[in-house]
């Protein structure tokens, strides 16, 4: 071996994957004898403060993805049912000029972007989204993960703050509450068990066993969909027993009365029945939270993913305001971090080109927008792999393979929607592009500048649409913004957050804390609501989900997200999948399985009111009689039918935020 083959150096990089963990990445690049210089490992910055030197189990394996063999690395075009390669100069002048027939005949609104955060990059991710405002397409309302759980938040505290990170360790009641944060958040752990060492208890809220149960001190597991109901019970309950801040909510907060009395019929008895908990734990919960704080609830969005989700998040993130832990350091509630990055987006994404006569698409309803009646002549899929991920996945692929529909995926994997291209597009990665990300569970900014050469001729997302763009004649500057143009423009605010964050520092240290007071107690006075209160109104009251089980459809299936993947992120990595159990199964409780007459091990089918799918079947009292689970969206090629999870679950929305239910879905299981 030369000494060429072998050098390596170490980079500091953010992660960009949709996870509110956001963390800084000690990236070691090694050259090949071909004196190319690859990725070939990852692990932590030891120097970050939440990050602290390791990655997760999934992001380890990132170089596994980065090189692997089926990475598209050049332009493809369908010719006769198949993929073929072509030039860029081929392919981009061929999209413009179906574009421009489609935008003469039928007009904008017969253009359709579908994105969402495969990378949370603001420029790959976001700022792209300018060349569709440019043109006046249909605006994407990103709904597929986080809006029902914005709406509830905002509705109560207006923008999300958090509570910092570090700050966990002074908590002494700690309740993660339909998250699974051991997998989907776990940056989170040090600080639960630091915690822990200072005294805290931890308790889950979930209603099935994961990691995240097997670590807490107490799990509850809860039915699907009653959260609000026990929310309310221990609302009643803590002021019953006289645990609540009547000067907080007094000085703080609008509308408690009204909510209260909308507690009153949770006695610990009804709302036991309805959650199916014991009386015990309920109360032993409510004693917790109000007399062993600060208490500390770091919700996540599985609760939300229920058509009475928006209702829950609200309800629960109002207990901090009912106990006014929101004055005490440690004390509080967490769903996103993000609101504390108050960037100056007015024209990030060429956001203030949108006409309030844009036609909207939830991009929960892609199935519906995809038939043909619906008119959408073109669609743009980057950031996101929706063959898989989004609800109704059959009808979501039948629409993609319409004949007289244009697709265009931008990807850096060979993906299911990727197959199904008009026009494949290869895409950089995070080491091969500069960008500049936020975090939803951390308060740093993290910059990236183009570290690794782009193999093959793939090209960032802000390119392809820049070229577009140009061949499209379109003049919006936005556009054809540079990273420091763009920059320049988040940073030009005189928020106090931001103060001292400057290009110049990002460039020089990658990582920037935003300015923060040192006690940051974001609701501690109050909200960011219009009244400048925390809302307790309109009052989130209990409504039971509508598809109740049936005996049709028995058991309510829940699909979160695996331990080893990130979303479908890592789906085409083998030593995750292998770390999976290299299929996706189906949990079921024994009694549901002898019911069924299904097999530990054998294979099953599921069958809901959108579709079937087979799995094989994991018998266990991990899930609870009634409930079945698949962790992981897992691409359909690793499935024994080629299916995704989500051929099962509907495009009903949310309450609030037209969000997404993944978790909703009823279905039966028969065996085979
Ligand atoms: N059944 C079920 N379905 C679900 C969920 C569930 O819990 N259950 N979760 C839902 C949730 S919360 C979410 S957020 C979605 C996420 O679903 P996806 O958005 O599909 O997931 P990701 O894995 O984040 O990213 C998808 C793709 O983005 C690509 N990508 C990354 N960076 C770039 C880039 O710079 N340029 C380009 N062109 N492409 C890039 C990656 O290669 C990857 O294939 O899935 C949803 N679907
Ligand atoms: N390892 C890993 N990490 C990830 C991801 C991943 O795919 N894999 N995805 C990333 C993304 S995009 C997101 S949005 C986050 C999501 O991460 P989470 O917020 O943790 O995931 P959720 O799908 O929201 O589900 C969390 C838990 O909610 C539970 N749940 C389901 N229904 C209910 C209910 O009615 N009430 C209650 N209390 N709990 C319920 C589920 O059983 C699950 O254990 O994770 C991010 N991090
Ligand atoms: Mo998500």
């Amino acid at each position: 071996m030369t000494a060429a083959s072998s050098s390596t150096r170490d980079v500091l990089l953010t992660c960009p994957l949709d996870c509110p963990d956001a963390c800084r990445l000690k990236v070691t690049l090694a050259t090949g004898a071909d004196g190319v210089e690859r990725m070939s490992k990852v692990t932590g910055d030891p120097g970050h403060e939440t990050t602290r030197g390791f990655a997760c189990a999934k992001t380890v394996h990132y170089p596994a993805r980065q090189n692997h063999p089926d990475r598209p690395l050049y332009p493809m075009k369908r010719v006769d049912g198949e993929l073929v390669r072509v030039s860029w100069e081929q392919a981009l002048d061929e999209i413009a000029d179906n574009l421009k027939g489609i935008l003469d005949r039928s007009g904008p609104s017969a253009v359709l972007r579908y994105n969402y955060a495969g990378t949370m990059g603001l420029r790959e991710g976001t700022h792209v989204h300018s060349f569709f405002r440019a043109l006046g397409a249909c605006e994407l309302d990103e709904t597929i993960c986080a809006s029902a759980g914005t709406e509830a938040w905002s509705l109560g505290y207006g923008p999300r703050y958090g509570v910092d990170m570090a700050d966990v360790p002074h908590a002494r009641t700690i309740v993660l509450w339909g998250i699974n944060s051991l997998s989907t958040n776990s940056h989170l752990t040090p600080w639960l068990t630091e915690a822990r060492r200072n005294g805290a208890k931890i308790w889950h809220v979930d209603p099935y066993r994961n990691r995240t149960s097997r670590f807490a001190d107490t799990h509850l597991r809860l039915k699907p969909g009653t959260d609000t109901a026990l929310a309310l019970g221990l609302a009643r309950e803590i002021v019953a027993q006289g645990w609540h801040d009547a000067e907080y909510l007094d000085a703080a907060t609008e509308g408690f009365g009204e909510f209260l009395a909308a507690a009153q019929p949770y006695t610990l008895e009804r709302t036991a029945e309805l959650t199916g908990l014991s009386v015990p734990e309920i109360a032993e919960l409510a004693r917790a939270m109000g007399e062993r704080g600060p208490t500390f609830i770091r919700v996540g969005y599985g609760m939300t993913r229920h058509e009475n989700g928006g209702t829950a998040l609200r309800a629960v993130s109002l207990l901090p305001a009912v106990t006014g832990d929101w004055k005490r350091r440690g004390g509080g509630c967490t769903l996103s971090t993000s609101g504390a990055f108050a960037l100056n987006r007015s024209h990030l994404g060429a956001a203030h080109l949108v006409k309030p006569s844009a036609r909207h698409v939830n991009m929960n309803e892609l199935a519906d927008a995809l038939q043909p009646e619906a008119g959408i002549e073109a669609l743009f899929v980057y950031n996101t792999n929706p063959a898989v991920v989004a609800p109704d996945s059959t009808r979501v692929r039948s629409g993609m393979a319409r004949p007289d529909l244009m697709m265009v995926v931008l990807e850096q994997a060979m993906t299911e929607t990727a197959r199904l291209a008009d026009y494949l597009l290869p895409a950089t990665t995070f080491a091969e592009h500069a960008d500049l990300y936020t975090s939803y569970g951390h308060h740093s900014l993290g910059y990236n500048p183009a570290t690794l050469p782009a193999p093959g001729e793939a090209r960032p997302n802000s390119w392809v649409f820049a070229e577009l763009g140009r061949r499209l004649g379109l003049d919006t500057p936005e556009l054809y913004w540079s990273m420091d143009e763009l920059m320049a423009a988040l940073l030009d605010t005189d928020h106090p957050y931001l103060a001292g964050v400057t290009p110049e520092r990002l460039k020089a240290e990658g990582s920037v804390p935003l300015n923060l007071p040192d006690e940051f107690l974001p609701y501690a006075h109050g909200a960011g609501t219009p009244s400048g209160r925390v809302m307790f109104t309109p009052v989130p009251g209990y409504v039971p989900v509508q598809a109740q089980l049936t005996p049709e459809y028995p058991l309510r299936l829940i699909t979160p997200p695996a331990h080893h993947f990130m979303n479908s992120t890592y789906g085409n990595v083998e030593y995750l999948n292998r770390a999976e159990g290299n299929e996706p199964q189906v949990m079921v409780h024994p009694q549901d399985a002898g019911a069924a007459g299904v097999q530990h091990g054998g294979y099953a089918t599921l069958g809901s009111e959108q579709g079937r799918v087979r799995r094989r079947v994991h018998v266990t009292e991990d899930v609870q009689p009634g409930v079945v689970v698949v962790e992981g969206t897992w691409w359909g090629l690793s499935a024994p039918d080629g299916q995704s999870i989500n051929a099962l679950t509907a495009q009903t929305l949310t309450d609030l935020g037209g969000g997404s239910t993944f978790h909703n879905t009823r279905v039966h299981l028969r065996p085979g």
